[in-house]
């Protein structure tokens, strides 16, 4: 069978749904042809190929290309003075009372060019890169008005033409109150979903739609009005729900088919019952939990008893986590949250790409996917949840590349 590129000799974590925990293959083989998967499992098993290039793994480990699933990466700026009045003892909430927070960066956002947007968010990415990431969710969010939402948008595409990985983009209006609103926040939703969000949808700009359900951003109601317009132009959901105090967001993503709710810190059993029954998957933000010092984490045994599928990103933004290692981010998953190296690993691979709604193309080793690799030089999966700073990747493949 002829294709384009064998590699062998490898150890594979498929992250396979059909195969148990991480879907371990001792001496594994994958094979691509224009950029898919047309083999992945035992060597073996495999059919001979006949493939243009052949690289020998000598035993190396090969998962699934990672996938960052929650990001605001798009932004103007940075909040290094506000973390250091963090520091000096004032709380998120008051600085973003005091009009600091997300709107400091929207302001920096908006009077960002789009090329120097592109080139700040492209230094982020390409960090990310180094840990294996081949997938990116971006939102929107700090532009808070048509134009620069649309130009945040225009800029994370961008970087799915520039650099070589996928990018997911989420429309986030709905994130905080700009403040030529003058506090109004129904007459901004309406805004949102009047003007803001048909913009958006009709020039294909957002692959999904996702809101801020917080009392320092928006209530259940707005939130559920802005998921009735998404729903007007097929836009799937998403949610922030349950960070800082318990809303009922979790319940209402579920109630909406949401891709995904995330945070969760402060959800009850209620909204992880009926995220459960909707197939919504529970986006963990550790670096978010680690930066605001929060002391309330999510409820994992609630998730797990529950079945709900766990993804884990690095939530990477100027102000609540200025984090771009999604590695490091599975080790405060681990240490913070509990969670398991099985738990962390499917958390950036098969979770992350369902709470996408990328589950058919990407998140696992099998025929039919995108060739999307991280090759890693360890002994063990466990390696890659265990240290702190450093990536031990060897090579990242994307799209068979
Ligand atoms: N929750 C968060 O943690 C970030 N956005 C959100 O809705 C915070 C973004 C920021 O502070 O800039
Ligand atoms: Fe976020």
């Amino acid at each position: 069978m002829k294709c384009d590129r064998v590699w062998r000799g490898a150890r594979l974590a498929t992250m396979a749904a059909a195969q148990p925990g991480t879907g371990i293959v001792e001496d594994g083989l994958v094979a691509a042809s224009q950029g898919r998967i047309v083999y992945a499992g035992e060597a073996a098993d495999a059919p001979r190929f006949e493939a243009n290039e052949t690289i020998e793994c000598e035993g190396r480990w090969i998962t699934p290309g990672l996938v960052d699933c929650h990001t605001h990466i798009v932004y103007g700026g940075n909040r290094a003075h506000e973390f250091e009045l963090r520091l000096a003892g004032a709380t998120y909430d008051e600085i973003a009372r005091a009009g600091g927070g997300i709107v400091s960066t929207m302001r920096a956002t908006r009077a960002a060019s789009e090329d120097a947007l592109l080139d700040g968010a492209k230094k982020r990415v390409e960090t990310l890169m180094r840990d294996g990431v081949t997938t990116l969710e971006i939102k929107s969010g700090y532009g808070l008005d048509l134009d620069s939402e649309m130009k945040s948008l225009r800029v994370a595409r961008r970087l799915g033409e520039v650099l070589p990985l996928s990018v997911v983009t989420t429309f986030l209006g709905a994130h905080a109150l700009p403040p030529e609103a003058n506090g109004d926040k129904d007459a901004y939703i309406a805004e949102v979903c009047e003007r803001q969000l048909p913009a958006v949808a009709q020039a294909g700009l957002a692959d999904a739609v996702d809101a801020f359900c917080e009392s320092i951003a928006f209530s259940p109601e707005q939130t559920a009005r802005v998921f009735e317009a998404a729903r007007r132009f097929g836009l799937p959901v998403k949610l922030h729900a349950e960070q800082l105090s318990t809303l009922g967001g979790a319940a209402l993503a579920a109630r909406f088919g949401a891709l995904s709710a995330d945070h969760l810190e402060h959800a009850d059993e209620a909204g992880i019952r009926a995220m459960a029954e909707a197939g919504t998957v529970a986006v963990l933000l550790p670096g978010a939990f680690y930066f605001l010092r929060e002391t309330q984490k999510p409820p994992v045994d609630l998730l797990r008893r529950h079945g709900v599928p766990i993804a884990i990103s690095s939530d990477s933004n100027p102000g609540t986590s200025p984090l771009t290692s999604l590695l490091l981010t599975l080790n405060m998953a681990a240490t913070f949250f509990r969670l398991t190296v099985e738990e962390c690993l499917l958390g950036v691979t098969r979770h992350a790409a369902r709470a996408l709604g990328r589950l058919d193309r990407i998140g696992t080793l099998e025929a039919g996917k995108s060739c999307d690799l991280a090759i890693w030089d360890i002994e063990r999966p466990a390696e890659l949840v265990y240290r702190i700073g450093f990536t031990p990747l060897r090579q990242r493949v994307w799209r068979g590349r």
